[in-house]
């Protein structure tokens, strides 16, 4: 028996289709479209599992769809700036820009050696000009309109490599690469103002049915809307006109439990103060050492300074609180300022405990006597009654924080106020290797934005990265230009844009990608929105909100008429897979591994025995990685794509291993095998439906509609290893089979009818199996120009019913119809029936009497 040869088989298939540009996207807008998008990869160097996982969902969905009529785009590109450029250019001394097209060119080359239907005449990588030119034409359209201001705003410094850091890039308080403790420094930057749709981003969330619900409510906490108070506290002793504090709170209920109110480090009250204390000047100093992040301040121990001044109870003007400087209250939310609850708040427990403040508890568990109730190291923030709290006493929270809210604004201290924990998105990154911002800075003109009939503001080539620091900044000439406005010299920003801006509208571009400007309307109009995303659930936050501000954005500069850019997200699980130790506890490699029949391992072609840790997503460091290229050489595309989606539902975590893999790979051998066999016994193509059916055939065809039934339905719902495991049910149909020599002409258009269905539904997940059994089968045209095979509804029930058909009350024949076929079906199939007619003999027909299950009686 002669084998499958997956290699040869693939690389011919994939080279007709790209001489036919099957997957060459029609812009023929008459048809129904079909968006499909995978999150596009950063190009790291090589593909790795998790892309072959998300991208062999995509294609399932892309040929899917275009087998059900539609007008499919389905493209791909590259996500091109960043950071690992520029290391690998300090590194090795390469360009950032050589190294990425090297591995652009080698990533490309891994994509189509699995076979994916993208559309590869729209490709592009977001290091083009071409590309970024329009990012920087809509950064000047939004600052026309007031979407994008300047201001200081507080970084992650690195004072040895001398370079701003992101949040993720400090670990333990230190710069990732020089280890360097990191601090706090003030810098001008530029920001977009998608705090001003925090609102409607949060409201049209409701909007996205067809997103995960878990990513949404991800998306809700990112946003943070609370409703709260801002509530004022006169101060005693303070500074000239600094004698209001203003705080920020969710809990005014709490009023009367308040033993302190504590300012951020930053906070003008403590910066004045400092300026004769330099004590606390210190303490700010150190509060800054801090990263910026909340989790950073969240771990940082609480620690507090006391200033000499004294914040009087609103409701009480006997009642002094002490004012503190605590590390834990962040400048940039609410006010910057808030009265400290310790009763019911952890932080302000733990706080009040280090400082000896009182703790008075004001909510007391429903039931409970609020003498007896005390709060010991953990604060009390379940429901219940207010208590010790004058007016408050015996209210419940939410009316309690009515009655304090309408008195203190009534009292003009105090006002109702809706409060996002959400930030403007500051955009400007110290960095050579992203999108140039197209703005100068003029001394007599102040900020100019670059002319846009300059644009594009090109990144220079001639850069080096021999020292720290931006390699912008270092630029001999670049940054040196004239004023557009004055003409005088001037000075060019040499901030770049933060990488998230650049996949921010991608997805619009691909509607067309040469275009002029940064996408055609009317492309635009017709392909958006996306009808379904897939990518990682790690972009549930910020790549998702940030693409759905600026699809916001662009709608407000009337370069789009939507507002939601993804109308279906998907988000996929990791590959994992398990770790191997060696003897000296070092990580080692799959293929440095063997395992024996006990389930033992060994390294290969040694009896040194390995450790099997548990399984993990694939990672360089733990080594517990497999090359998509190394799986494609052995087994081909088609065999890896069967397997990342045979093994667990899609949004779950996938187990890679050996034994998976070789499984799919026996499967798709044994199908090539099933399907070649059979061929001869099946009847000719486009051959017409017999008029009846025997039992044996009846049960092939119930199979075969019953399975495109199922697996037409797993594919929409995403459940691609239900559909996977519906094939192999098929398969053992199919192999249930029992033909010989010359079949009935009924029985061989089953056989042909099931051997296409299979070769049709399999088509999404193994379509260069699918072309060579197709071509098999004596097909001229390729699948991927073949619809989608439709199940006969009749076929579906399992029951069935043997029908007398009587002409005059004689019986003529019978047949074998599904269960409760209807009157008017049954009456059709009588009569299409050779022997009624050869009965008949041309005679009219008056009535046919119908008796369901039973009966059917032609009166001529
Ligand atoms: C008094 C109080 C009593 C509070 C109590 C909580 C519990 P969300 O829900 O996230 O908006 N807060 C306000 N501004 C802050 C800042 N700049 N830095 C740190 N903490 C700040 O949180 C609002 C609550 O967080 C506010 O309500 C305030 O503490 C604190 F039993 O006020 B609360
Ligand atoms: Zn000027």
């Amino acid at each position: 028996m002669s084998r499958y040869n997956a290699r040869a088989t693939e690389k011919k298939w994939q080279k007709t289709w790209e001489q036919a540009k099957s997957f060459v996207t029609d812009e023929d807008r008459s048809r129904p479209k079909y968006y499909v998008l995978e999150m596009f990869p950063y190009p790291s160097g090589r593909i790795h599992l998790g892309h072959v996982r998300n991208y062999t969902m995509g294609d399932v969905v892309a040929r899917y769809r275009r087998a059900q009529g539609f007008n499919v785009l389905h493209p791909m590109g590259w996500d091109a700036f960043g950071m690992p450029a520029e290391n690998a250019a300090f590194e090795n001394n390469t360009h950032p820009a050589t190294w990425t097209y090297q591995n652009i060119d080698h990533m490309r080359s891994q994509l189509k050696d699995l076979g994916f239907a993208f559309d590869w005449e729209r490709e592009f990588a977001t290091c083009d000009p071409n590309y970024y030119q329009h990012e920087q034409a809509m950064f000047l359209d939004f600052l026309e309109t007031g979407l994008v201001y300047r201001k200081e705003s507080w970084v992650n410094w690195d004072p040895v490599d001398m370079t701003v850091l992101a949040n993720e890039q400090v670990i333990d308080g230190r710069g990732w690469r020089s280890g360097a403790l990191v601090e706090r420094r003030k810098l001008s930057q530029w920001f977009l103002k998608i705090t001003d749709y925090a609102d409607e981003l949060l409201a049209s969330l409701d909007d996205l049915p067809r997103w995960p619900q878990k990513v949404r409510l991800m998306q809700e906490n990112w946003i943070g809307r609370s409703e709260g108070l801002r509530l004022f506290f006169d101060l005693k002793d303070a500074p000239a006109g600094q004698d209001r504090l203003e705080v920020y709170t969710t809990r005014p209920d709490t009023l009367f439990g308040a033993s302190f109110c504590a300012i951020a480090a930053d906070h003008p009250l403590s910066l004045k103060l400092a300026e004769n204390d330099p004590a606390l000047a210190a303490f700010i100093a150190e509060c800054r050492k801090t990263g910026t992040s909340e989790e950073a301040l969240e771990r940082a121990e609480k620690k507090g300074y006391r200033l000499p001044v004294k914040a009087v109870h609103p409701f009480d003007d006997t009642w002094d609180l002490p004012v503190l400087v605590a590390n834990f209250v962040l400048m940039d939310y609410g006010t910057g300022a808030i009265f400290g609850c310790p009763a019911h708040d952890q932080r302000d427990l733990d706080f009040a405990r280090k400082y000896d403040l009182p703790v008075l508890p004001v909510v007391v568990p429903e039931g409970m006597d609020a003498a007896s109730f005390t709060v010991g190291t953990e604060a009390f923030v379940d429901d219940g009654r207010i208590a010790n709290s004058r007016f408050l006493d015996g209210l419940t929270i939410d009316a309690a924080k009515a009655e304090v809210a309408a008195r203190a604004e009534a009292g003009d201290f105090g006002a109702r106020t809706v409060n996002f924990r959400l930030r403007d998105w500051g955009v400007s990154r110290q960095r050579y290797w992203g999108c140039p911002i197209p703005v100068i800075h003029c001394p007599s003109c102040g900020i100019v934005p670059v002319p846009k009939d300059q644009l594009p503001v090109k990144l220079p080539d001639d850069v080096t990265f021999d020292k720290p620091g931006n390699p912008l900044d270092h630029h001999p000439t670049w940054k040196h230009v004239a004023c557009p406005t004055c003409g005088e010299p001037a000075r060019r920003e040499t901030d770049t844009f933060d990488t998230f801006i650049d996949s921010s509208w991608y997805f619009a571009r691909f509607c067309s990608p040469k275009s002029a400007a940064p996408f055609d309307r009317e492309a635009a109009d017709y392909w958006l929105p996306v009808d379904q995303y897939i990518g990682g659930v790690e972009h549930a936050i910020l790549h998702l909100l940030y693409s759905r501000f600026f699809t916001r954005a662009m709608k407000e500069v009337d370069l789009v008429g939507l507002s939601e850019p993804f109308d279906g997200l998907f988000t996929q699980g990791m590959v994992c897979h398990e770790t191997y130790r060696g003897p000296a506890g070092e990580y080692l490699f799959p293929d440095q591994v063997e395992h024996d029949d006990t389930g033992a391992a060994r390294l290969k072609g040694t009896d040194t025995p390995v450790t099997i840790g548990r399984s993990e997503k694939m990672s360089k460091s733990k080594k517990n990685v497999v090359d998509p290229t190394d799986i494609i050489e052995t087994y081909g595309a088609d065999t890896a794509r069967w397997f990342v989606l045979s093994d667990s539902p899609p949004e779950r975590d996938l187990e890679w291993t050996s034994q998976g893999i070789e499984g799919a790979w026996r499967f798709t051998q044994r199908l090539w095998r099933l399907v070649t066999t059979l061929a001869p016994q099946a009847g000719a193509a486009g051959s017409t439906i017999p008029a009846e059916f025997g039992t044996e055939a009846l049960a092939l065809r119930r199979a075969t509609h019953k399975t495109v039934a199922a697996v037409t339905r797993a594919v929409e719902e995403f459940h691609f290893n239900r559909a996977v495991a519906l094939v192999h049910e098929f398969a053992n149909t199919l192999g249930g089979i029992k033909a010989e020599g010359t079949v009935a002409a009924d029985f061989a258009f089953a056989i042909r009818e099931a051997l296409e269905a299979v070769v049709l539904v399999i088509n999404p997940m193994m379509p260069h199996l699918a072309e060579e059994l197709w071509s098999e089968l004596g097909h001229q045209k390729l699948v991927a120009e073949t619809l989608w095979p439709k199940a006969d509804p009749s076929l579906l029930s399992d029951d069935t019913a043997t029908i007398a058909v009587q002409v005059q009350g004689k019986l003529r024949d019978t047949i074998t119809v599904p269960k409760d076929m209807d009157k008017a079906e049954l009456e059709a199939l009588a009569l299409g029936l050779e022997k009624v007619q050869r009965a008949l003999d041309g005679k009219p027909v008056k009535k046919v009497i119908v008796v369901p299950n039973r009966i059917v009686n032609v009166v001529a």
